[in-house]
């Protein structure tokens, strides 16, 4: 298999955790990423594969897949163990809305919190209205990461055993600490699910090449006191 992923691309993280949760060798090409231009321009082959010209995009055999999630899915389906889904049908549509909460929901506030890796332009003003917007942005995580973190209540994972909600939560819970959101320190539940999560090999090398690319491309983001 071969993966067209990006240093800082969450999305193609959550695909790579799953590949190495499943034990499946890749090879990989990392698109290029800078912080003042993104991925312009865009690598040809992603282009080629994505109509959204967007990473990751998984190519196995003669089957090229994009999208994180669709990617997850046909892994499952090809590569069914260890399973990244719980048996049930109730089950897995609970696992695949709290996928698309950390995809689609979570992700909205934390947007507004990636301005923060971007070297600071010559327009004081406008970082100020970034900065203003980021703090409304992180009461709207704070709440989330609350209701995470009762969510985790009594609970080693999010859903049943170990599954890909638990891949997306943490990408997302990751990028909002990496770019200064609300600690999570004081949340036990979500803390200790986190750093559990962070001890498996798969997370610890995706955490690490993600520092790697920040100390490469990032302006270096100021954390809160944990
Ligand atoms: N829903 C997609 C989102 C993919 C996505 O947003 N990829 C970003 C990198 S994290 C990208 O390639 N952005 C470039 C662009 O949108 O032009 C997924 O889950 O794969």
């Amino acid at each position: 298999m071969h993966l067209y992923s990006g240093p800082l691309s969450l999305f193609a993280r959550k695909v790579e955790v799953a590949l190495a949760e499943k034990g499946l060798g890749f090879t990989r090409t990392m698109v290029p990423f800078t912080q003042t231009k993104g991925y312009s321009p865009k690598h040809e082959a992603v282009l080629a594969a994505n109509p959204k010209g967007q990473v990751p995009v998984l190519v196995d055999g003669d089957l090229t897949l994009y999208d994180s999630t669709v990617i997850l899915e046909y892994l499952e389906d090809a590569y069914p163990e260890p399973a990244l889904y719980p048996t049930s049908a109730a089950a897995r549509g609970r696992c695949r809305l709290l996928e698309l909460e950390a995809d689609e929901v979570l992700l909205v506030p934390v947007r507004k919190l990636m301005f923060r890796t971007e070297p600071p332009g010559p327009d004081a003003a406008r970082r100020a209205q970034q900065e203003r917007e980021a703090s409304e942005a992180e009461a709207v995580i704070g709440r989330h990461l609350r209701e995470l973190d009762r969510r985790l209540e009594g609970r080693e994972f999010l859903c049943g055993g170990f599954t890909v909600a638990d891949i997306a939560t943490f990408m997302i819970v990751h990028y909002a600490v990496r770019l200064g959101g609300p600690p999570i320190a004081r949340l036990g539940n979500l803390s200790r699910w986190y750093y559990q999560l962070a001890e498996r090999p798969a997370f610890a090398a995706a955490i690490s090449e993600i520092a790697a690319a920040d100390r490469a491309l990032s302006h270096p983001v100021r954390l809160p006191a944990q």
